[in-house]
């Protein structure tokens, strides 16, 4: 099997810290790359790829950006928590425009979901692709949303879709939250490659995390079906960051980290 798509692949998001990588590596690869974000791009285009200013928002940009693509590498939009007004036009309305792209193109869709669609499960607690959402704000309220849709898309249209449940995808974990959530950049594209070439997907779920055995919270996902097993690991900074943590008790009691304690506004602490 070719490691190259047989068709172009459309990045939104592409002037972020997560597309700049994508688009560097996979263009490396041979992949013919069509880029899009709302941002210009900063780098120098690489090779076999195409730079397109748009507006998520702006359905008609999105259609004639997917035009021929077999694959949707969807990474834009709001990448933080924000207010609910902000949030809602990126990640939810944009997202719908690239789900009617992808279904008009018969494209695969890879959406970048987040741990926070999750992130209000404890770390006491390990969890499976399958347990349920429990977002820790509208950004990953809108990153459930988005999984949903995927999922409607899947068993309406037969839109196929991998949704990565990334974690913190840095240069090098930096606390020690990180050493369970840590995806290094080399697995984070090797990841999206998988989900892109992959035969058949259906709808599947897999956690973008490294092989963080130190600290691991996430088991039971679609890494099978893709065909993916992380190679890098956060390992070894935990002598160096295990001590590294915030000292507020809702932040380190929960997955989603420090998103869990913005606009947190219960006294007592949840029973359950
Ligand atoms: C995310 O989803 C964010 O995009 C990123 O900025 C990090 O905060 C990451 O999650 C994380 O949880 O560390």
């Amino acid at each position: 099997m070719s490691d190259v798509p047989a068709k172009p692949v459309l990045l939104t998001g592409a002037s972020g810290a997560l597309g700049r990588v994508m688009a560097r590596d996979l263009a490396a690869a041979g992949w013919r790359l069509r880029l899009t974000d709302i941002a210009p791009f900063p780098d120098p285009l690489p090779p076999g790829a195409r730079f397109t200013r748009a507006d998520l928002g702006d359905g008609v940009a999105v259609l004639r950006l997917a035009e021929g693509c077999g694959a949707v590498l969807h990474f834009g939009g709001v990448s933080v928590e924000r207010p609910f007004e902000e949030v809602i036009g990126p990640n939810i309305r944009g997202l719908h425009h690239v789900y009617e792209a992808a279904r008009r193109e018969g494209a695969r869709v890879v959406f970048a979901s987040s741990n926070h669609a999750v992130g209000f499960h404890e770390r006491a607690a390990s969890i499976a692709a399958s347990d349920p959402f429990l977002p820790d704000g509208y950004y990953g309220l809108s990153k459930a949303y988005g999984e949903l849709m995927g999922r409607m898309y899947w068993m309406k249209h037969g839109v196929e879709s991998v949704f990565l449940r990334i974690g913190s995808c840095l240069p090098e974990p930096v606390n020690a939250r990180m050493l369970a959530t840590y995806l290094s950049y080399a697995d984070l594209v090797r990841l999206v490659s998988r989900a892109v070439l992959a035969p058949r997907v259906g709808a599947c779920v897999v956690w973008g995390a490294s092989a963080n055995q130190a600290m691991t919270w996430w088991r039971d996902d679609d890494r099978a079906t893709i065909g993916w097993a992380p190679q890098d690991s956060a390992d070894r900074f935990a002598g160096q960051l295990q001590g590294k943590v915030s000292g507020d008790p809702v932040e380190e009691r929960y997955m989603g980290g420090a998103f869990c304690s913005i606009d947190y506004s219960r006294t007592e602490p949840p029973t359950k």
